[in-house]
């Protein structure tokens, strides 16, 4: 799929800036932008030019001048999409690259669709498609571990832990397809047990991949921690110590939250996204008890959950003490996976002797991690941020691991991973080479469909829909 058109679009945020670049792509590039560009340079023209070079002169539209301009030439293949690439650096009014782009239209460019320029990368073999996805998450990536993955997957790290697996497995079924030609002399071409090594090393690699997207999705989309307890115990307050702005209302009127609110925070490069709930608690009114009822499925949706109560009232107040020691173990009851985090709020109103009584009480909740923090003064939220990293299981990240981000990367390893299995139980039980060729053959269409072997319009349609325009 070559494509004869040449595309233009601007590469840089839309919106007025210092300076914007306008790109084209594709056979025509480089004839175009010659025709509509003056040099500083007596007698220079683009279509003269050295590939890599860049030049100062002016975009003109016949006698008119429409912008001082640097441009830069990248002639096939070696340019990003693969084809004669121009890049035209213009000031950054709107106006400007309105001009600049509607002269290339009016010259026969057309209108880049989104993400096409990468698509041409792909499609001229630049980059496989899980290096061209990388490119989307990198654009989007905002804290330093989605950064990290998406450099990783850019640069070709899974793709060629992927492509090399792939390969040694077609090697096998080559030879497995073989002996199906010299199916009367029971030949064995194919080593059986270093083909069942292998099988193993590709369970463990697929294993290990899978696991990795429970880490990977997390940073990709924020770490939901879920912020409940009783009303009026300081939920709120927490939230907006944590953001350090006022963004929710805080109020000593319990019921104050009614609604959940969400917002986001980086700590130590991770991405984490608090929901502060409305407080639990049996009530009768309407509004109140539909905050209660979606507080329960952020708990679900949580992967930390941080249960509040305020000190305070607990260490003078036995039947409120019991009923908080009751109230958290019916929530480690119904999640018994989620970790919880049990915070102890408004120590600032403890007196010597209620801090005692506090500890007490603390000690029954026997199992569980627990903090002392006040959240109006801001003492102790610092140590939170800790607790909550290290709930955070941020090995692979620091041992630069693969890390499967992309759900479609997951489904397709989840699927190569059952066809192995059949694969590995074929060679336990000796099943016969026509069969089990079957299962590789689908195994390697499921690897293929990773980087790209195995395409089709539909899929490609979905990835590159996702992408800006102009990349
Ligand atoms: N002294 C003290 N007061 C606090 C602290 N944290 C919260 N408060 C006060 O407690 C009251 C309730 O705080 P909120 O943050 O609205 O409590 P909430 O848990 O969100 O309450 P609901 O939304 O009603 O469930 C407010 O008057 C806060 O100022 C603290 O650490 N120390
Ligand atoms: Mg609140």
């Amino acid at each position: 799929m070559i494509y004869n058109d040449t595309i233009v679009a601007l590469a840089t945020a839309s919106g007025a800036g210092a300076v914007a670049i306008i790109r084209l792509s594709g056979k025509d590039a480089i004839e175009m932008a010659s025709k509509n560009f003056k040099s500083v340079t007596e007698n220079k023209t683009l279509n003269k030019v050295n590939t890599h070079t860049i030049h100062l002169g002016h975009i003109v539209d016949g006698q008119r001048v429409i912008d001082q301009v640097l441009v830069s030439v990248f002639k096939n293949p070696n340019s990003y999409t693969g084809e004669d690439v121009v890049e035209v650096s213009c000031h950054g009014s709107v106006y400007i690259q309105q001009e600049i782009i509607q002269l290339f239209l009016r010259k026969g460019c057309r209108m880049a669709n989104p993400g096409e320029f990468t698509l041409r990368a792909f499609l001229n073999g630049k980059l496989d498609l899980s290096q061209a996805e990388a490119v989307a998450d990198l654009i989007a990536s905002d804290n330093e571990a989605s950064h990290q993955i998406a450099m990783q997957q850019m640069r070709g790290g899974f793709s060629s832990e992927i492509a090399k697996l792939r390969e040694e497995l077609l090697n096998f079924a080559s030879l497995i397809e073989l002996e199906l030609d010299f199916a009367e002399e029971d030949v064995e071409f194919a080593d059986r047990s270093q083909f069942k090594e292998l099988v193993e090393r590709i369970t463990f690699v697929l294993k290990r991949l899978i696991d990795s997207f429970a880490v990977g999705n997390v940073i990709k989309n924020g770490i939901p921690v879920a912020i409940v307890g009783e009303p009026n115990v300081g939920k709120s307050t927490l939230l907006n110590a944590l953001l350090n702005e006022e963004r929710a209302i805080v109020s000593d009127i319990a019921g104050t939250t009614r609604d959940t609110i969400e917002d986001e925070l980086v700590i130590n490069g991770i991405g984490f996204r608090f929901i502060d709930t409305a407080g639990i608690r049996d009530t009768n009114d309407v509004v109140e008890s539909i905050g209660i009822k979606k507080t329960f499925e952020k708990i679900e949706q949580a992967q930390v959950v941080v249960y509040l109560f305020d000190a305070d009232v607990i260490s003078h107040d036995d039947k409120k003490s019991e009923n908080i020691i009751i109230e958290i173990e019916k929530i480690k009851n119904k999640y018994p996976l989620k970790p919880l985090l049990i915070i102890a709020n408004k120590t600032d109103k403890l007196t010597e002797d209620k801090k005692q009584s506090l500890n007490s009480i603390l000690s029954k909740v026997e199992g569980s991690q627990y903090l002392s923090i006040s959240a109006k003064s801001g003492k102790g939220v610092e140590d939170l941020k800790t607790q909550l990293l290290n709930f955070v299981n941020t090995g692979a990240l620091k041992n630069n691991e693969t890390i499967i981000t992309n759900t479609r990367h997951y489904d397709s390893l989840l699927k190569a991973f059952q066809e192995i299995q059949k694969v590995k139980y074929g060679l336990e039980t000796g099943l016969s080479g026509d069969l089990m060729a079957i299962d590789i053959r689908q195994a390697l269409y499921h690897f293929g469909e990773i980087t790209g072997e195995i395409t089709s319009d539909d899929l490609l349609g979905n990835i590159f829909a996702n992408f800006c325009i102009g990349k």
